[in-house]
């Protein structure tokens, strides 16, 4: 898969069109998980640097070295980064790509929850913790045990239990755990180990965690992503099947388990009954964006539900150095989700 050609757009024109403009400019940020706490919104997101990587589809480019918290008072209000919240040489077991993170918080401490790659070249998850919502924070000293692949979205149900979701294909080497065992054949091949067209599509998983949020309670499980008959999406559905950047949110009782669709550029959703799935495929959440990849979070904030997303159109195109936005979300009567065009054509 080619990077995205950008050379037909002229990004002023677009800029104009675009339903919503980056959060912060002084530093490219992506990846947008987004919470309330105490009142306030704490954006989590990736901190893309230029570190001078090719693009390729491992997405090496992606050389990711930290983190940052932004904050705002309001949805409409500035947008605060608060410094250094964590850097890779602060956590013991990582050594680069410090990739799309999440955070969540219980009895006054905050978690963040981010991927990286370890010393031996494999994604896993792992933890870090603060008394404030932007940090700093401390990093346990290992990787979440039993954690691989990328992109964690740790979310808090009604009853008080909280679940990861993770995985992401091709350089997020979902892939390559086919068998429970990480697969290190063919290691620069991103798309090795991915299942035949006519086959079930990969799938996300999640995890119950355990009451201190710093391990799985139990071995994560498959979510199930169905079409209206009841099967599994197949691979070769790549305008629908799941690539990356898992997120949940509740919506009149409803779970909703969204995520990227990676080499076709949406964020789609589907629908389901319970954290753990089957999720029914049910439409797109946002249009492709400038830029390679999309990854989203939605964030209730004063009774309206926002997706926060991110684009390449301030670095012109540049696939590894993205900003966030935010838009408000629209809801038919039927719980469906009314798709975001993120440039009005
Ligand atoms: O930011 C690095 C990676 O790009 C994320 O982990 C993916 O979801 C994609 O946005």
């Amino acid at each position: 898969m080619p990077e995205k050609s950008t050379e037909h757009i002229n990004f002023e024109e677009l800029n104009k069109k675009a339903v919503s403009q980056p959060l912060v400019s002084h530093m490219y940020t992506a990846d947008p998980s987004a919470h309330v706490f105490n009142g306030k919104i704490y954006i989590y997101p990736s901190h893309d640097i230029d570190a001078g990587e090719a693009f390729d589809d491992l997405g090496s480019h992606f050389a990711m070295e930290d983190y940052h918290v932004i904050s705002m008072d309001t949805i409409d209000g500035k947008a605060v980064d608060n410094g250094l919240a964590l850097h890779v040489n602060d956590v013991p077991w990582a050594k680069q790509q410090m990739w799309a993170p999440d955070a969540n918080q219980k009895d006054g401490v905050y978690y963040l929850f981010f991927p990286a790659k370890a010393h031996d070249g494999i994604f896993r998850i792992g933890v870090a913790t603060s008394t404030s919502p932007t940090g700093p924070f401390k990093a346990e000293p290992e990787a979440i045990k039993g954690s691989f692949s990328i992109d964690p979205a740790v979310f808090k149900d009604d009853d008080g239990s909280y679940y990861m979701y993770f995985g992401g294909l091709w350089g997020g080497q979902l892939q390559r755990w086919r068998t429970g065992e990480f697969n290190a054949e063919q290691p620069n091949s991103p798309t090795a180990f991915i299942p035949e067209e006519n086959e079930p599509a990969l799938l996300p998983f999640v995890a119950k965690m355990t009451a201190d949020l710093l391990e799985f309670e139990e071995k994560p499980k498959e979510i199930e992503i169905i079409d209206e008959k009841g099967k599994l999406l197949l691979a070769q559905d790549i305008d629908r099947r799941f690539f990356e950047a898992a997120w949940l949110h509740k919506h009149n009782d409803k779970y909703y388990f969204s995520y990227s669709t990676g080499d076709t550029h949406f964020i789609c959703y589907a629908i389901g009954d319970n954290p753990y799935g089957p999720f029914t495929y049910a439409g797109k959440i946002l249009e492709p964006v400038v830029g390679w990849t999309s990854h989203h979070s939605v964030c209730n904030i004063d009774g309206k539900d926002y997706l926060f997303y991110h684009d390449s159109s301030l670095s012109k195109g540049v696939t590894h150095l993205r900003s966030i936005k935010v838009v408000e979300i629209n809801y038919n009567l039927d719980g469906t989700i009314q798709t975001i065009e993120p440039y009005k054509y």
